[in-house]
């Protein structure tokens, strides 16, 4: 059985448990990272020697990074619809999964680990603020491009979809003022609905 190593609080376990569920996989998942360890143990850094969370196992195959897992996980499914074969479908899709990855989700990190992860007197209001004017700029930038189609990609959900799913998750709970993103958060609320992504919409930050 496919087994997911990696705790759900981590944003890039959601991507991949969301992906597994959304292709009704069946998998085992391993709490790992953060409070839990194990990813310093000798047999988890021989699958990943970064030490990092999601890694994983199908049979005798691993893999880490949770981009390329979930880009694995559809095309083993021969998910058509959420990686799609065409060269410009499959290229628009593999843009909005890198957008995530290094600019939304990096942009608004510093909001998050201070908001969530630190304790509140030993926050930085200032690194605050500069990762919220940067999320804003991401989620203005999401909201002017879901105006005119009802996915990332067009009119079908896609692994793009997930992905920046679960960095949207994050944005829109984060306890900060935020501008009002209409288009933003009809999708949200869009992806909220699907039954494959509850295990991952109905977290708390933390
Ligand atoms: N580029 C990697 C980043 C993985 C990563 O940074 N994982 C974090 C959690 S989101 C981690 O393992 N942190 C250490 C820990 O949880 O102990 C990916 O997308 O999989």
């Amino acid at each position: 059985m496919l087994r997911i190593w990696g705790r759900l609080s981590s944003v890039n376990v959601q991507k991949v448990v969301w992906c597994a569920d959304e292709l009704g996989l069946a998998y085992e998942r391993i709490d790992a990272g953060g409070k839990f360890g194990l990813n310093d143990t000798r047999r988890y850094l021989a699958m990943n020697p970064n030490g990092l969370v999601p890694v994983i196992e199908d049979g005798d195959f691993v893999l880490y990074e949770s981009n390329a897992i979930v880009r694995y996980l559809a095309a083993r499914a021969a998910a058509e619809s959420l990686w799609p074969g065409g060269l410009r479908e499959r290229a628009d899709v593999d843009r909005w999964m890198e957008w995530q990855s290094t600019v939304f989700t990096p942009g608004m990190w510093a909001a998050f680990w201070q908001l969530i992860r630190t304790a509140p007197e030993e926050r930085d209001a200032a690194a605050v603020e500069a990762s919220r004017r940067k999320g804003e700029v991401c989620a203005g930038i999401l909201d002017a491009h879901l105006a005119t189609r009802r996915y990332l990609t067009g009119e079908a959900f896609t692994v793009a979809d997930i992905v920046n799913g679960c960095a949207a998750h994050r944005w829109l709970n984060l306890p900060l003022a935020r501008e009002p993103r209409p288009h933003l958060e009809r999708w949200y609320a869009d992806l909220k609905s699907r039954p494959g992504s509850r295990q991952v919409t109905s977290l708390a930050l933390t």
